[in-house]
């Protein structure tokens, strides 16, 4: 099995349990080691071989004895024990909006439905009314769910797609008389590559509210109303993506924000927190379990100082550590947008970009860069209108006058993203690499070769001297082309030892390292450079995708070397060839 199979069960074992009525927190580790394993950057079978399979985060020795289970001979006996009593196509009716594992457990005891075409049936039939607790008015809203949830899938949104609108729909409300503060919560603050449903809050007194939430689920950019209430709504946009609605008094914003900014587990790690103190957390207060007046917060950084904690950043609030860290004092001071003075990556007319070298150049100085990296296509990326050697110095007499016309306080690096062709070798010659400022190798064509193969392929690529960063080293196109199958533990070795950088990429459809990688780049030492590969002018804004990615694997500003002035950059870059 591999680490995808392995995480696949688990996250249907934690659905199952929940259904089965199970302990929250069996339920809970369950689902954290599936998504542990989903962002292992390691082959799990390797891991499992070493012996190192408790040292993954979140895997105790049960789940190590379960895992090595599966790996061995493929089946699960727990799961196949589990599956006489909770049939597994229950899973699928926890996607529908607002069935939780409760009443998945209810109809199936009652109504013996096991699919989704089955409770469907039941629904247009009217049987789910009489149910305990339900009635023709939920049955109604359980039917659009379904249907909504045939009509979309259960795709997850990019972040890309995602952020965009929910800014646009915060400055509608953001406008409106009594509304005190807008924000984004939800894996969308935390900026997940992909998102569920938007997260979003406003503090206003109540008698703005109601103005609030009739504008809300009134917007353009809605298809359907999912619910209406006075401090919650929920709505389904026309792009299908699900958008869900707080509005609560600025006073206990604090707790509001921080309950529905998550992520779950690290909520209710901050909850465990508060019980020790004798203290009840929840998205309206601190209530002390004695009986003493609540605690009110305006702030997050409030909830953290009453638990004893410095303010842990949106980005980091995964469980994966933040906590200790938080604890002890070692929380990373993390890489900030504004920190960031150049881009290494872009394209310009002379290969697929819109732009000519001096827009690019002047474009990146207005966005506050001081220096950039041109790095048009190679040779062999003929569809790119990949660059011949001829072409190329002909483009490096027009970066010359360019540098000219933007002067001192600007610099135009003369670069190339070069081909690793699917054999391994590079595009351009080394006296040719030799000549340049700025080299990046990338994979862009036969990502889908064997792990051996395609690995081998960037090794090849790191141990020449002239290849300055590995651009989106794994070559994934979110939402649906995996990257290639590399075998990360070798390639993030070699990477230490020929001090190549590593690129995140902040394309939302690329953010290639992924945090989990980025992570271990980080804690190897490996220098990381954050870049928009903009082949617009536009798309400058990704920046901070890339920078939120660099967070989520706990980067900070020594790592990445955008945020390095020129000289230290060239002179890092002297220091790796003497
Ligand atoms: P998503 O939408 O799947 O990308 O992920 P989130 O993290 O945005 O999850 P969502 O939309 O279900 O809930 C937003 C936040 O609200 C979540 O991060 C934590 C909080 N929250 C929601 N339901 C629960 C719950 O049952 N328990 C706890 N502790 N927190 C919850
Ligand atoms: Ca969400
Ligand atoms: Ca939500
Ligand atoms: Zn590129």
């Amino acid at each position: 099995m591999n680490n995808r199979e392995v995480a696949q069960l688990f996250s249907d074992v934690a659905d199952m349990l929940s259904i089965r009525g199970d302990n929250v927190h069996r339920v809970l580790a369950y689902r954290r080691a599936a998504e542990a394993i989903e962002t292992l950057g390691r082959d799990i079978n390797q891991v499992y071989a070493e012996g190192a399979l408790i040292e993954i985060p979140g895997i105790g020795g049960t789940l190590a004895e379960k895992i090595a289970e599966m790996l061995t001979t493929g089946k699960l006996e727990f799961y196949e024990r589990l599956a006489q009593e909770i049939p597994p196509s229950l899973v699928e009716l926890l996607k529908v909006e607002g069935l939780g594992p409760k009443r998945v457990k209810q109809v199936y005891e009652v109504l013996e439905v096991t699919t989704l075409a089955e409770l469907t049936a039941v629904a247009r039939e009217g049987k789910l009314r009489d149910l305990p607790g339900m009635g023709a008015k939920s049955e109604e809203k359980l039917l659009k769910a379904i249907e909504s949830l045939a009509r979309h899938g259960d795709d997850r949104a990019l972040l890309g797609t995602a952020w965009p609108l929910a800014q646009e729909i915060l400055a509608e409300l953001a406008k409106l008389p009594g509304v005190k503060q807008t924000a984004v919560a939800g894996s969308l603050r935390r900026m997940k590559e992909s998102i569920g449903d938007i997260d979003l809050l406003v503090a206003a007194d109540e008698e703005a509210a109601t103005a609030v939430m009739d504008t809300f689920v009134h917007l353009p950019q809605v298809e359907s109303i999912s619910g209406h209430g006075p401090t919650k709504s929920s709505v389904i946009l026309v792009n299908g993506l699900q958008v869900d609605l707080r509005v609560l008094p600025a006073a206990r914003w604090g707790t509001l924000l921080s309950y529905f900014t998550g992520s779950k587990d690290h909520n209710v790690r901050l909850r465990e927190l508060a019980l020790k103190q004798g203290l009840s957390l929840n998205e309206h207060a601190f209530t002390p379990t004695d009986g003493r007046a609540e605690i009110l917060c305006a702030t997050e950084e409030e909830i953290y100082q009453t638990l004893g904690l410095p303010y842990i950043p949106p980005t980091l609030r995964e469980d994966r550590g933040e906590i200790e860290a938080a604890w002890d004092g070692r929380l990373p001071d993390l890489a900030r947008t504004e920190q960031i003075i150049s881009d290494l990556h872009m394209h310009s007319t002379w290969s697929d970009g819109k732009f000519t070298i001096l827009e690019m150049a002047r474009f990146a100085q207005a966005r506050g860069m001081q220096y950039i990296a041109i790095t048009d296509h190679s040779a062999s990326l003929g569809i790119a209108n990949g660059l011949s050697i001829e072409r190329l110095w002909r483009q490096a007499v027009e970066v010359r006058q360019a540098n000219e016309i933007m002067g001192p306080d600007f610099r135009i690096l003369h670069g190339t993203e070069m081909e690793i062709r699917a054999d391994g070798s590079l595009d351009y010659p080394d006296e040719v690499l030799a000549q340049l400022d700025f080299v990046i190798a990338s994979l862009h064509v036969s990502l889908s070769q064997p792990r051996a193969q395609v690995t081998e392929r960037l090794l090849n690529a790191l141990h020449n001297p002239h290849v300055d960063m590995i651009g989106h080293p794994s070559g994934r196109l979110l939402p649906d082309r995996d990257g290639a199958d590399v075998d990360w533990e070798e390639v993030l070795a070699t990477a230490v030892t020929t001090r190549t950088i590593l690129e995140i990429n902040a394309n939302p459809r690329r953010l290639d390292l992924c945090d989990s990688l980025v992570r271990r780049a980080v804690a190897l030492g490996i220098p990381l450079a954050i870049n928009c590969d903009a082949h617009h002018t536009d798309h400058f804004d990704f920046l901070h995708y890339g920078v939120a990615t660099a967070q989520r694997g706990w980067a900070t500003a020594a790592s990445v070397v955008n945020t390095w002035p020129l000289p230290k950059l060239l002179a890092f870059f002297e220091g790796r060839n003497p």
